[in-house]
């Protein structure tokens, strides 16, 4: 009822001229799901494999009403149909999860078998009871879920990004490397804590797709959302295996490795951490992708503003660019702010944070252009590179969608190879998803602003910070 009343609040015609240099889009369209949070993008795989450019589309949607079921959502070959993207009609994959939150695909070389799809998810508190679930036979009749994440009497967790698979005892064998979160709870007045840590589910010896509850082991504390696998050098010039690791309650960004040269994780005396940063920022979420162009991987981070009275600062969330040292282990990490000054707009701030998710949209060898989500703040953005020098950090933010609810996870690829990017932006409180393409800008389209959408709810990460502010 109240979502109803919502819709009939006025759309607002802001129309903003948005043409740059070197990148102009147009929206191609949108289409219908309701409550759609987290996109992701994977290429097909499959026997005969797909061309480069099949991509199907995966996507989550919850509610944050007590007793909602939640949907996971697939689109096979999404670039078939990307023209009319009112046609796309995803493929409901399950219905079981409470709170799912990324999906992804498992690489064909974990269980040697295509069409494994797996999805993190975990109702906030009070009902705090995530999963990490592998979901067999995708495309087509997909399985029942399994639960390799298990102990349905031990302490409760949620799980927001998808797993990293790593072979980390060396026993040839992929294991699924995750962060996730937990709260600590005690009896009020006393406020609950948050625990995060880095974990590793071991795939078992035989069935590791048939067999739920794999062995648990703890790397490190802190990481809550995510952690990203990275092969990094070190002096010498050897690669060794690490996982960075952003922590947003932690307020620090680290990276954790194990001494042992052959990168096997199974001795905790041997695990170490270097700080990347730890500018009391709350680090969000990190790519590795060449940013700059200039042929070196760097760290594409986004830190969130929240509202924090005890730091007495304006929120100012961030996206900025981390060098990669030549050791690793020992060396600085070259801090860029390329955009900031993100806040949630009005008085009712607290508990929110903007921006989310970043992706590059790669053409070509250009410096490329960056699309954000804004999430609480309800907007996404481009961050458009002001030269094509290597060596200039400067962007120009532009607005790109402004939807008065929470804009999701954003996905980006060339979806359907006619050399373009397509991009899909969740607008998770006007139940649809937008469509976007993006070209050189000879070819231009008519650009401005898009409007739409209507009063939403709450993102993933607000909703665990409005409950630690209500009840702290
Ligand atoms: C948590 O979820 C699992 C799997 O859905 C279920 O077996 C278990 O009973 C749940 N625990 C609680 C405390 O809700
Ligand atoms: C936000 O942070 C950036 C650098 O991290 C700084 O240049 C900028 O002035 C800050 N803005 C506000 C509003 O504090
Ligand atoms: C731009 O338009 C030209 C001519 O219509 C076409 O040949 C070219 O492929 C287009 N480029 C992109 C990136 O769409
Ligand atoms: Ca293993
Ligand atoms: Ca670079
Ligand atoms: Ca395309």
């Amino acid at each position: 009822m109240v979502r109803a009343l919502l819709y009939l609040l006025p759309f607002i015609a802001l129309s903003l001229p948005l043409h740059t240099s070197c990148v102009d889009y147009q929206e191609l369209g949108a289409f219908p799901v309701a409550f759609p949070a987290f996109s992701t993008l994977v290429r097909a795989e499959g026997r005969p494999l797909p061309s480069d450019h099949v991509y199907d589309l995966f996507l989550s949607s919850f509610s944050v009403a007590p007793d909602a079921t939640d949907h996971v959502w697939g689109v096979q070959d999404v670039g078939r149909t990307i023209n009319e993207p009112g046609e796309i009609q995803p493929t409901l994959i399950s219905d079981v999860f409470a709170w799912p939150n990324e999906v992804s695909i498992v690489p064909e070389t974990v269980f040697a078998e295509s069409g494994v799809v797996c999805v993190c998810s975990g109702r906030l508190p009070p009902k705090n009871n995530g999963s990490v679930a592998l979901i067999a036979g995708w495309p087509g009749n997909v399985g029942d879920a399994v639960l390799i994440s298990g102990t349905p009497q031990g302490q409760p967790w949620s799980y927001t990004r998808a797993p990293q698979w790593v072979d980390m005892n060396g026993d040839g064998r992929l294991d699924a490397v995750l962060a996730r979160l937990s709260f600590v709870l005690s009896p009020p007045p006393i406020p609950p804590t948050t625990q995060g840590e880095l974990v590793w589910f071991e795939q078992p010896v035989s069935s590791g797709l048939q067999t739920p509850n794999w062995a648990s082991h703890v790397v490190i504390q802190g990481p809550e959302f995510g952690s990203l696998a990275v092969r990094l050098t070190i002096t010498g010039g050897d690669e060794k295996q690490a996982f960075l690791c952003p922590e947003y309650f932690g307020r620090r960004f680290r990276i954790v490795w194990t001494e042992d040269s052959g990168d096997i994780w199974t001795d905790p005396t041997l695990i170490r951490t270097a700080t990347i940063d730890d500018d009391i920022e709350r680090y969000f979420d990190v790519q590795l992708t060449d940013v700059n162009g200039d042929g070196k991987d760097d760290l594409l981070v986004v830190t969130s503003s929240q509202l924090t009275s005890a730091m007495g600062r304006k929120p100012n969330g961030t996206v900025r660019v981390y060098e990669i040292p030549e050791d690793f282990r020992s060396g600085t990490w070259e801090r860029h702010v390329i955009a900031s000054g993100f806040s949630v707009p009005g008085s009712m701030t607290m508990g929110k944070g903007t921006p989310g998710s970043a992706v590059l949209l790669k053409r070509d060898s250009n410096k490329p252009t960056i699309l954000l989500s804004g999430d609480d703040d309800r907007h996404a953005y481009l961050l458009v590179p002001s030269t094509d020098d290597p060596a200039d950090w400067s962007y120009d933010k532009r607005p790109l969608l402004a939807s008065t609810g929470i804009v999701g996870g954003v996905s980006a690829a060339d979806i359907d190879g006619d050399g373009n990017i397509e991009a899909f932006i969740p607008a998770y409180g006007e139940d649809k998803v937008h469509v976007f393409r993006f070209a050189d800008a000879a070819n231009g389209s008519d650009v401005r602003m898009v409007n739409s959408g209507t009063v939403g709810l709450l993102s993933p990460v607000s909703v665990i910070v409005a409950w630690l502010v209500h009840y702290g």
